[in-house]
């Protein structure tokens, strides 16, 4: 337990935070006083998404304490002693082709953040999470802070956490919340992990100002958007986005939706590959979130022959299982149907008498999607 003594100053400044940051391995880091400024702002606006249906079945997001207090909507409701937040941000930029590249049509598109990997002490390649990757960087950090500070309360969060990462690495100075709602750092760009570590520390220096918003009159990511879940400027309806779609959905999907997913079966990057700030970011180099090449425009029938133990090896440690051996094959069917090769219907066929309802549907819409060319 933290003492009330322990939080007098020195405090945190935001040059250690962003050296400690650094030295555990992020590509950049930012630190804000809780609660921070734009916190009121903030939590209406996720209220608002939330009452609005956005969140589809992630019900996580809607959580409400036993005071009705809607829990990730503020972070001083599930911490009312935190005090600091160091948000942290690792690039995962990598120099291979986008999404919106011209590729094999029987080939889809793995979202470049799940194509990490690292080499092992012995010699091996394996996947990686980011999930893992950061969460163990955050808490070096941590104990590295206690050494110094002795006993004070602290969590370390990497998507998981009931916070808006987002929200808090806008406050943190960190980049600026875009049109497409990705958090974009001015030199990294959007293709970047977040992880935030809160503390019962104070922060030294309150934070002066936040980056502007740089988006301009660009529109280039609601344009692209092929499922219009970018309904509007920084609006976002999570229920058509095919990130949503392919990962956190369970079971069928809409036959509008499925057409507009193309050939994508896990996860979606249209709206960051077309993001003029992505353009000349730089190629990360952590070397614990390398690009696993047999991930970039992988061949749609190879991931078909995959069988549940397959997809596990494959897959193990990475956040593609996350969608699950059905889903991910549910995703499969309906990029073969989008691809227009005829050389899938074979399979599709056998897909369509399926136990599994998503896959079953997937794959009578992607055959008969084949059988009108
Ligand atoms: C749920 C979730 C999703 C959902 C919903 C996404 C969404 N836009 O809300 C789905 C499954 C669709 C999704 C997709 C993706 N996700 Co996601 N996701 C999350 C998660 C767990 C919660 C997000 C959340 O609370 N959403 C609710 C909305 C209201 O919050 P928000 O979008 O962050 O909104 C804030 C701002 O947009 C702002 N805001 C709202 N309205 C307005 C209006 C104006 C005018 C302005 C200026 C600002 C503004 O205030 C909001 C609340 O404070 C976070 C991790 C976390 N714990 O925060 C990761 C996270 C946001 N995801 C991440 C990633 C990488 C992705 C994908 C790129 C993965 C992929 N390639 O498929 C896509 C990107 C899609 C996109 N365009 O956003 C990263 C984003 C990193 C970054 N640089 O932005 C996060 C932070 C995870 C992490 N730890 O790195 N995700
Ligand atoms: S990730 Fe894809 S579907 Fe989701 S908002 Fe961006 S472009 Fe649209
Ligand atoms: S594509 Fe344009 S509007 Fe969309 S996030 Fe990038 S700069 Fe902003």
């Amino acid at each position: 337990m933290s003492s009330p003594d322990s939080h007098l100053e020195p405090g945190l400044t935001e040059e250690h935070a962003r050296t400690l940051a650094q030295e555990a391995g992020f590509t950049e880091a930012g630190l804000v006083a809780l609660p921070h400024v734009e916190e009121a702002r903030d939590s209406e606006r996720f209220d608002q998404w939330v009452e609005a249906g956005r969140a589809g079945t992630m019900r996580y997001l809607s959580r409400q304490n036993d005071q009705g207090q809607r829990v990730r909507a503020r972070v001083g409701v599930p911490f009312p002693w935190a005090r600091s937040a160091i948000v942290c941000l690792a690039s995962y930029h990598s120099a291979q082709p986008r999404s919106t590249e011209p590729a094999d049509r029987s080939a889809g598109w793995i979202a470049r953040y799940a194509w990490s990997s690292r080499v092992h002490p012995d010699g091996v390649r394996r996947p990686s999470d980011y999930h893992k990757v950061l969460l163990k960087r955050l808490k070096e950090m941590n104990s590295r802070l206690h050494e110094q500070y002795g006993e004070f309360e602290s969590r370390a969060y990497v998507d998981t956490g009931p916070v808006v990462e987002r929200a808090l690495a806008t406050a943190a100075g960190l980049g600026w919340t875009a049109k497409n709602t990705c958090l974009i750092h001015p030199k990294i760009g959007s293709y970047a992990f977040l992880g935030v570590l809160l503390t019962s520390l104070a922060a030294q220096e309150a934070k002066a100002l936040t980056l502007p918003d740089r988006c301009g009159s660009c529109r280039r990511c609601l344009d692209a958007c092929p499922t219009n879940a970018l309904f509007a400027p920084y609006q976002m309806d999570a229920t058509k986005c095919i990130s949503y779609l392919t990962i956190e959905h369970r079971g069928s999907i809409s036959a509008d939706l499925m057409q507009g997913m193309g050939r994508q079966v896990f996860g979606c990057d249209i709206c960051q590959d077309v993001c003029p700030w992505n353009r000349k970011a730089p190629i990360s180099a952590d070397d614990e979130l390398e690009a696993r090449a047999e991930l970039v425009n992988p061949v749609l029938e190879g991931l078909a022959l995959l069988d549940e133990r397959a997809f596990a090896e494959k897959f193990n440690g990475s956040p593609v299982r996350r969608a699950g051996f059905l889903g991910l094959r549910r995703n499969i069917a309906i990029a073969m149907g989008n691809s227009g090769e005829r050389q899938f219907a074979a399979r599709l066929r056998a897909w369509a008498v399926a136990a599994d309802e998503g896959l079953r549907s997937a794959a009578a819409w992607a055959l008969e999607k084949l059988e009108e060319k």
